[in-house]
């Protein structure tokens, strides 16, 4: 295969209501996308990348800049020895930059399995046909308004509820909702590294709500403090910020600082590499569930083929297009009986709807070999 030509779309996508996390608060899905041609075919994939480095360190126009003066001109270098499987390690000698290197690889992977006409799922190894949908509820100004939410979810048929937490806002949440729908709605908290070693007590206080898990309560460079927070309360450690490559995650599981692994491909370099964090996890009987960031149907596409491997055994952020956007750039996701059916289509299965790119894109920009 051989690259021709990128095209960097950035979109701005009205959210339905603000996601508040203890990092910042967007009521616009602020994105970048790639469209890849090549001479097989094109691809497309969503950076998972913000518009402020607030997650990671990455942010979009840190994303387009790398992809434009490292990232692309090494691939447009591989001439016909192209592979989705070759880019990882083309981009080696790029230190982190994981996310700028998940966009290119996904959308080159897309364009690969649409020319041999395989879908992604079936590429990973994947096993099932629909997976069961959680959804990630921010922080709010108000109980009475968390509640609102929270209901309409639990309605909706949402399997499972993930509540966004950050100090002033933890155990009251957590005790009403747990109080108001009883012991069997699964349950967990994202605190996004709001916390430090000196709050373990203050988590402690959690563990009385039987949760699913934690994750990321503190700082994503320390990972020996999840293992000893891990030690020190009931609820499991499950880290998102801090798994970047499968390296880590083998480390952090043996640390004990993982128990349970949120597993987002833009996080860790693309599809390929979360293939390896899954069988790691899978071999040292560590669950895994799919994480998002808010992604259109063209990120979520791609998340439901690897939600589907057989060690996502917990269920993900993996919501419906209804959850975060009046208009999808895809065929929305429609939630069916608490589930999300993955594509089977070649490569990611779904494609953008000209019309709507050109609703939401503020800028689209060639690159060419
Ligand atoms: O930590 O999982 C997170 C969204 C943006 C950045 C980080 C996170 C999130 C979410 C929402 O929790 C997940 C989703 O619904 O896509
Ligand atoms: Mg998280």
């Amino acid at each position: 295969m051989k690259l021709e030509a990128v095209e960097l779309i950035r979109l701005n996508v009205p959210l339905k209501s603000a996601f508040r996390t203890s990092f910042s608060s967007v009521n616009l899905h602020q994105v970048v996308w790639a469209h890849v041609i090549t001479d097989q075919g094109e691809g497309w994939a969503e950076c998972g990348a913000n518009e402020r480095p607030d997650y990671s360190n990455e942010y979009h126009t840190g994303a387009m800049d790398v992809l434009k003066q490292f990232i692309l001109p090494d691939l447009f270098r591989l001439g016909d020895d192209l592979t989705a499987e070759a880019v990882a390690p083309t981009l080696e000698w790029i230190k982190q930059h994981r996310m700028a290197k998940a966009v290119i690889e996904t959308a080159i992977l897309d364009a690969q399995l649409r020319g041999e006409n395989k879908s992604l799922a079936t590429y990973l190894g994947s096993t099932k046909t629909r997976v069961p949908s959680g959804v990630s509820v921010g922080i709010m100004d108000s109980l009475d308004e968390l509640m609102g939410y929270v209901d309409g979810y639990i309605n909706e048929g949402y399997v499972r509820i993930k509540l966004k937490i950050e100090p002033g806002w933890d155990y009251e949440p957590v005790k009403l909702v747990r109080e108001t729908y009883g012991d069997d709605l699964l349950l967990q908290v994202d605190a996004n590294t709001a916390y430090t070693r000196n709050d373990f007590d203050l988590l402690k206080r959690l563990d009385e709500f039987n949760l699913l898990l934690i994750e990321q309560p503190i700082n994503e460079e320390d990972v020996l403090g999840h293992a000893k927070l891990a030690d020190y309360i009931e609820t499991p450690v499950c880290l998102d910020e801090s798994i970047v490559s499968a390296d880590i995650a083998r480390d952090a599981i043996e640390l004990g600082a993982a128990e349970i692994i949120n597993i987002k491909p833009a996080r860790v370099g693309g599809y390929i590499e979360a293939k390896k964090i899954h069988d790691v996890s899978v071999a040292n009987g560590i669950p895994v569930w799919c994480g998002g960031m808010l992604e259109t149907g063209i990120g979520r596409a791609a998340n439901l083929a690897l939600a589907a491997m057989p060690g996502f055994t917990l269920p993900g952020d993996t919501s419906a297009s209804s959850r975060y956007f009046e208009t999808d750039l895809t065929e929305p996701f429609v939630l069916k009986d608490g589930h999300l059916e993955v594509p089977t289509g070649p490569g990611i299965g779904i494609d953008p709807i000209p019309e709507i790119i050109e609703r939401f894109a503020v800028s689209r920009e060639w690159i060419r070999g």
